[in-house]
């Protein structure tokens, strides 16, 4: 009788079964569930109402594509942090800020009078005691004001502050200064009711405060400047008109320009934006409040309800973005795409401008 032969084979290879099975589960584990999850993540964070191009770009205008963004840094403390995950939707907007020019067409069609051209109204009168010097219409421009060296800006009173009457946006420096050689750059002394005035009239609207950064950081992720980690580029080359030198006496203007340069004088960001950084303070249409970042919906935030008082005013604030060419690296980092700065939608001064976005859908 023949021996049966014994069925090794189960008893032989279960060990090997065992392990095999405990590597797919344990591929699964580690790679599969995790990208799972993470994809559903995604997909959550990443809602967007719109993401393509949705037809060929107006003049003058970029797509700006929307999606998730680290919005604001943790190393600022100056209303700028938490650093937070924020989803914007897509949206078109100005390649560059609104121009004398492109301001004078909007004057001419509708006889727009800007907050700088009339007299303080009675809200502003009621704020406090008002000099007879500040009852007429004036704006506010920068002078060159050389402070002993021992007085650091930060720690001293804004003295290059001039109220100036009749400094406007046609007359930038006062009465007897012109724009007939700066028609291509961007306009100044608007106040936060012009820039919205203006908007409304080119069937556009002032972009979120969320919006702006996402663009200005042209796709680039918790980067420093607007085009990457570092200030200037291969053989010192400038992305942006700031102030070098010493702040507020000499404007040493290493970057080409001393005050507002020619729109798009610098190299467009990564989604073909030019001067988010420097040149003019662009208004957002957001309220300002430095907590917000604590509180701020994930999904296109627009700001809190109210803001709280501008520095030397109890007059709400709103936002500004972008800095501008009196920022300087001793006295104003803000010309950085995180960095928040807020006014009195009645401020008019010699150093903000704006520009406009649009919705997809009009
Ligand atoms: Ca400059």
């Amino acid at each position: 009788m023949t021996r049966p032969i014994r069925r090794q084979t189960p008893t032989s290879y279960r060990p090997w079964l065992i392990a095999a099975a405990c590597l797919i589960v344990g591929f699964a584990s580690i790679f599969l569930l995790p990208r799972l999850f993470s994809k559903t993540a995604k997909m959550e964070e990443t809602f967007v109402e719109a993401t393509e191009m949705p037809g060929t770009p107006p003049e003058g205008i970029v797509w700006i594509p929307g999606g998730p963004f680290w919005m604001g840094s943790d190393n600022d403390p100056e209303g700028n942090a938490p650093a937070h995950q924020v989803v914007v939707s897509g949206f078109w907007m100005d390649k560059t800020e609104v121009t004398n020019a492109q301001f004078e067409v909007f004057v001419k069609a509708t006889g727009y009078k800007t907050t700088a051209e009339l007299p303080p109204t009675e809200e502003e009168l009621a704020q406090g005691e008002v000099p007879p010097e500040r009852r007429v219409p004036f704006s506010v421009c920068f002078k060159a004001v050389a402070l002993p060296k021992d007085v650091d800006p930060n720690r001293s009173p804004p003295i290059w502050w001039d109220f100036v009457a009749g400094a406007d946006w046609r007359h930038p420096e006062g009465p007897s200064s012109n724009i007939k050689d700066r028609m291509n750059h961007p306009v100044v002394h608007i106040s936060w009711h012009d820039a919205v005035a203006y908007c409304e009239w080119a069937g556009k609207r002032l972009p979120t405060e969320a919006e702006w950064e996402f663009a200005a950081r042209g796709g680039l992720d918790k980067q420093e400047y607007c085009w990457g980690s570092e200030k200037q580029g291969t053989g010192g080359k400038w992305y942006a008109n700031t102030f070098q030198g010493s702040f507020p006496g000499h404007d040493s203007a290493a970057d080409g320009y001393r005050g507002t340069s020619p729109v798009a004088t610098y190299p467009a960001n990564g989604y073909g934006l030019h001067d988010m950084s420097g040149n003019v303070w662009e208004w957002c249409s957001d309220w300002y409040a430095g907590t917000y970042y604590r509180t701020s919906p994930k999904n296109n935030p627009k700001g809190p309800e109210s803001g709280v008082a501008g520095r030397d005013t109890n007059q709400q604030a709103k936002v500004r973005r972008g800095g501008s060419f009196l920022c300087a690296d001793d006295y104003c980092r803000r010309y950085l795409p995180a960095a928040r700065d807020h006014n009195p939608p009645n401020d008019a001064a010699s150093h903000a401008g704006f520009r406009c976005v649009k919705d997809a859908s009009r």
